[in-house]
């Protein structure tokens, strides 16, 4: 299927190389790709509405300030990944055209899986990007697989596998942990907390503090990560991959995110506590890159006018 060249704006991909000192332009850059996201996201979910999308939906909206950032910072050429029911971001910034994965949703014959399985669990595998299987935890062992025959080829990858707070009970997801940190396999555990699976709240889940405690289970490093601002994730991310890549040993970050459209499109959210979505918005990283990104562009605009 032939699509229309997007705009030279989302031409570039990559902070792989990048040291962060231009810290503005990184900023802006993942700014660039996180709108994008949650237009799309937002677009998909009026589609839903219309009744053009088969299934349901699941949205990003909320996951942007973690998704881009680790899909800019990630060798797209060499290392792995899985992206879940709140990746879009990631899918859009690894691989293929926006209409491709439209296509998925859609589920017409143009879809990745031939319009063989639900929305968002598609991926590019030639591309080390491993489709999300619905069964919870699934996914780590594929990303550990990955990243185990890149390092046997020779090839210094590293992987990212994702898993929810509520994912983070099944025994897949520790069976993988054990096993990465067993045979060195240098995978990154990212677990996107984001305070609910469906309508069960994180009290009601798990009886530790916090869920970057189980690192120490499996003698790995385990990093807190609070996502809602894009240059304190940027950085963590950045350190924590060269970390990973050198050492050649996983790693376990919790990260706090948001789940703002609910747990799919056919959420009504209303077991949500009163006003949990005004402090949510507060914290919501886009808006917040926006506005920092707006103030320090016009301090810089108003100086250059000042000298001129
Ligand atoms: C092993 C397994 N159990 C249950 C489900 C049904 N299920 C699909 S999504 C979901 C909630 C997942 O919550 P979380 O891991 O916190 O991810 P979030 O949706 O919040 O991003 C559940 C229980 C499943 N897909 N797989
Ligand atoms: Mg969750």
């Amino acid at each position: 299927m032939e699509y229309t060249l997007p705009p030279d704006l989302l031409s570039n991909k990559d902070l792989s190389d990048n040291d962060l000192s231009k810290i503005d332009q990184a900023l802006l850059l993942s700014f660039t790709w996180m709108h994008f996201s949650r237009i799309v996201d937002d677009r998909i979910h009026e589609l839903f509405r219309q009744g053009l999308v088969r299934g349901t939906a699941a949205g990003g909206q909320g996951n942007e300030g973690l998704a881009i950032p680790v899909a800019l910072l990630l060798n797209k050429e060499k290392d792995v990944i899985s992206w879940t029911h709140r990746g879009l971001g990631g899918h859009l910034i690894w691989s293929g055209h926006l209409g491709k994965h439209l296509s998925q949703y859609l589920a017409n014959s143009g879809s990745p899986t031939k319009a063989r399985e639900g929305n968002v669990h598609h991926g590019d595998p030639a591309n080390r990007s491993y489709p999300m299987i619905s069964h919870l935890g699934a996914m780590c062992s594929n990303v550990i697989g990955g990243v185990d025959s890149q390092r046997r080829n020779g090839i210094n990858a590293i992987g990212v596998t994702f898993i929810g707070d509520g994912s983070s009970s099944t025994g897949d997801i520790h069976e993988s942990m054990n096993i990465a940190s067993v045979f060195n396999v240098p995978t990154v555990f990212i677990i996107e907390n984001n305070h609910y699976a469906y309508s069960t709240p994180t009290s009601e889940q798990y009886a530790c503090k916090t869920l970057v405690q189980r690192a120490s289970g499996y003698e790995m490093e385990g990093i807190s990560l609070d996502t809602s601002d894009t240059e304190e994730t940027l950085k963590v991310l950045s350190k924590a991959f060269e970390t990973v890549r050198k050492t050649g040993k996983p790693l376990l970050i919790e990260a706090q995110t948001l789940r703002l459209r609910g747990h799919s499109a056919s959420d009504t959210c209303d077991y949500l506590p009163e006003g949990q979505n005004e402090k949510w918005a507060k914290i919501d990283a886009l808006p917040r890159l926006r506005n920092r990104l707006i103030t320090e562009g016009s301090k810089k605009t108003s100086s250059v006018s000042k000298r001129s």
